[in-house]
């Protein structure tokens, strides 16, 4: 039996994992900060797939909740076989004199220093086993900067970086990592970044088909599933529509 911990599980991207990981038979640990969410889609995946959940609820931003929740797993649950490193949010689009420093703070400590807490803990773990995969979702602002993307585009250039830099540091204990670096993916991330105004966030994907979250889960699941001497290093999926970060054709 495999087992996958996936964080941010409880919308987009990250449920759609746990939703194909289920599929496909593998245990998880899912981790999010909304207990009643993410316990009713544990619930739904074990009683559809009959595999076991063990929910974690932890904001990653805070190092020592991060340690207490994973820590506190019973050994056995400690041999992750995959780590989706997938929590991760953008606030706002504003130019960079007229940013909030508080959501500066906040994207900054999730997409980075979140990332970094709980790999610190399961890369550990898979050493010892001396076999693992981690899966750390950029973005296509993680490639090119965009107006207005300024911190968000610097975390997700952060998250490439140390994409890179685990792929070297993990070599000799056989782990493989790979970066998945979605474009426009319509979940709750741009009502997230404009803070609730969804006639903003609708904007985003008007005038073109985006990518779903189920898109990006399956594009995991194929670095997941090839053959054991095989490494994806590095996705970019964007929808049919979209160049890169700041190129995208709109139907009027
Ligand atoms: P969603 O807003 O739908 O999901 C974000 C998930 O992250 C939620 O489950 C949320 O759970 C969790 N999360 C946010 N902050 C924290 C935190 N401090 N601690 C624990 N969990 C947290 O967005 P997406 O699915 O789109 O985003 C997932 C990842 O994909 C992010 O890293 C994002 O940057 C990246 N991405 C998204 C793209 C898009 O267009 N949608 C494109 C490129 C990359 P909860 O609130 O319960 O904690
Ligand atoms: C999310 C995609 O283009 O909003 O990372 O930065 S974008």
């Amino acid at each position: 039996m495999k087992t996958a911990l996936i964080t941010g599980a409880t919308s987009g991207i990250g449920e759609a994992c746990a939703h194909l990981f289920a599929q496909q038979g593998y245990r998880m640990i899912l981790v999010a900060r909304k207990q009643d969410k993410l316990e009713k889609i544990a619930k739904h995946f074990t009683d559809k797939y009959a595999v076991e959940i063990k929910t974690l609820i932890a904001d990653v931003r805070d190092k020592a909740a991060v340690a207490d929740v994973l820590n506190a797993l019973e050994e056995d649950w400690k041999q992750v076989d995959v780590l989706i490193n997938n929590a991760g949010l953008s606030l706002g689009l504003d130019p960079i004199d007229q940013g909030d420093v508080n959501d500066w703070d906040t994207m900054i400590d999730t997409n980075v220093k979140g990332l970094l807490y709980v790999t610190k803990i399961v890369s550990n773990w898979m050493i010892a086993q001396q076999k693992g995969h981690i899966i750390n979702i950029g973005s296509t602002a993680g490639k090119e900067v965009y107006p207005g993307g300024n911190v968000y585009c610097a975390t997700k250039h952060a998250v490439d970086a140390l994409n890179k830099g685990m792929r070297i540091d993990l070599l000799p204990h056989g782990i493989k990592v790979t970066a998945v670096n979605p474009g426009m993916v319509e979940t709750e991330f741009s009502k997230t970044r404009f803070k609730g105004d969804d006639t903003r966030a609708d904007k985003v994907y008007e005038g073109l088909e985006p990518l779903i979250a189920q898109d990006i889960a399956e594009a995991i699941w194929f670095a997941v599933s090839r053959p054991a001497h095989v490494n994806i290093n590095d996705m970019i999926i964007t929808p049919t529509a979209q160049a890169n970060s700041y190129v995208v054709n709109r139907k009027q």
